[in-house]
């Protein structure tokens, strides 16, 4: 029976004293993973820039002046090119994101199922973060070969009104629990770093330790702050959060891999090293994430040397999808028109940067 936290009870863990923090932490890693065994993930933007929201985070937001260069959707050779180079540097998991609201059924997602397909056939697992997604196309996708879908709750219920004004917190549980009804797992977390507060970090492990079942990767993201965006002038956060926000996660979702995600160049290799102490198991490796830098793969192998940590083999946590192809697809596109909340409140920081001129 999967426990069940609530705010006052992650409050409490998140406030332990460090050293207890983390040994608590390390011994549940330790009950249910090698902690020796780290899960890489290489991410590919394959459709960059031009999204209609206004996350504040987010440099791929259209309406705010970052300098960020957008493409169109990426072709699937050169997809496949990618995903042997991830591959040959050690990565088990090629992560799709594109910069859209929801997936709209046509051209586009019949390239983008066709580019799961072709990943899955590497033997490599998949994931697609590509915003909301029907039940429909959760299944078209799994049925392609996806391994994994990447949504994020980003924050708690409370704080997301002060983050975003075109979705609501709503939608996004709405497509976590439609990629549910297939055999996709669930990767969904958050970023911390944009200006919440400690019960909203809490309220975010509430909201995502009382999925059923728990989400199968957590990704904690420390915001990278971006020139132009809303939150461009956060602090980088203190390294000690994000070990605290790790161990916390590790208690709360025992079994889950804890992702030590967007931030890394801004961390020492020590501070690294106690992020995976205290229960961080995956990461995504090389230079780039989305659009922002990451720490290159040579780095990482010297750290991942240093440490004594391998890669994860592929498909050890769940069996590899079979892969359906096109022609002999069981469901058809439905063209279907989902209502998508607008609540279209006003935030007042990211008006401001819709505002300022290029
Ligand atoms: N458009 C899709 C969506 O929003 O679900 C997929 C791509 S979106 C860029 C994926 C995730 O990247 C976001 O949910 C957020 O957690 C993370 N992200 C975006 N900008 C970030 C930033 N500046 N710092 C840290 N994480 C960021
Ligand atoms: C996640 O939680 N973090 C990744 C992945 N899922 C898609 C994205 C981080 C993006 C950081 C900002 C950027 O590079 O654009
Ligand atoms: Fe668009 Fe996703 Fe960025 Fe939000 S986080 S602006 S939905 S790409």
């Amino acid at each position: 029976m999967q426990q069940s936290w609530t705010k006052e009870a992650i409050l409490e863990l998140y406030h332990t004293p460090l050293m207890d923090l983390m040994y608590r932490a390390a011994s549940v890693h330790r009950t249910h993973h090698d902690p020796n065994t780290v899960q890489v993930s290489t991410l590919l933007s394959i459709k960059t820039g031009g999204c209609p929201e206004d996350c504040g985070y987010c440099p791929q937001a259209a309406r705010y002046h970052t300098d960020l260069e957008g493409n169109e959707l990426m072709s699937v050779s050169q997809v496949k090119a990618q995903a042997l180079r991830a591959k040959a540097s050690g990565s088990s998991r090629v992560c799709m994101g594109a910069a859209w609201r929801n997936v709209k059924d046509g051209p586009e997602f019949d390239n983008v199922l066709e580019m799961v397909r072709t990943i899955n056939k590497l033997d490599m697992e998949v994931c697609c973060t590509l915003g909301m997604i029907t039940e429909n196309q959760a299944k078209r996708l799994a049925e392609a070969g996806l391994y994994a879908y990447n949504h994020n709750l980003d924050t708690s219920e409370d704080y997301y009104k002060d983050v975003i004004s075109t979705r609501a917190f709503q939608d996004r549980l709405d497509t976590i629990e439609n990629v549910r009804k297939t055999n996709v797992t669930v990767c969904s977390g958050g970023i911390i770093g944009m200006g919440e507060s400690v019960e909203d970090r809490a309220g975010m492990l509430v909201a995502l330790s009382s999925l059923s079942p728990q989400p199968e990767s957590v990704p904690i993201n420390a915001l990278v702050p971006v020139e132009g965006t809303p939150l461009e002038d956060q602090p980088i956060i203190p390294i000690w959060d994000m070990i605290r926000m790790i161990a916390t996660t590790r208690i709360v979702m025992p079994h889950t891999q804890v992702r030590l995600s967007a931030g890394r160049t801004q961390m020492s290799q020590e501070g690294q090293a106690m992020c995976f102490f205290a229960g961080a198991n995956s990461i995504f490796a090389g230079d780039k994430l989305l659009t922002t830098p990451n720490p290159d793969i040579e780095q990482d192998k010297a750290l991942f040397d240093l440490l004594g940590l391998v890669p994860q083999k592929p498909f050890v946590k769940h069996s590899q999808p079979l892969t359906v192809e096109a022609a002999d697809s069981a469901w058809t596109a439905l063209g279907e028109k989902p209502k998508w909340t607008r609540p279209g409140h006003e935030i007042e920081r990211n008006k401001a940067k819709e505002r300022k001129a290029p």
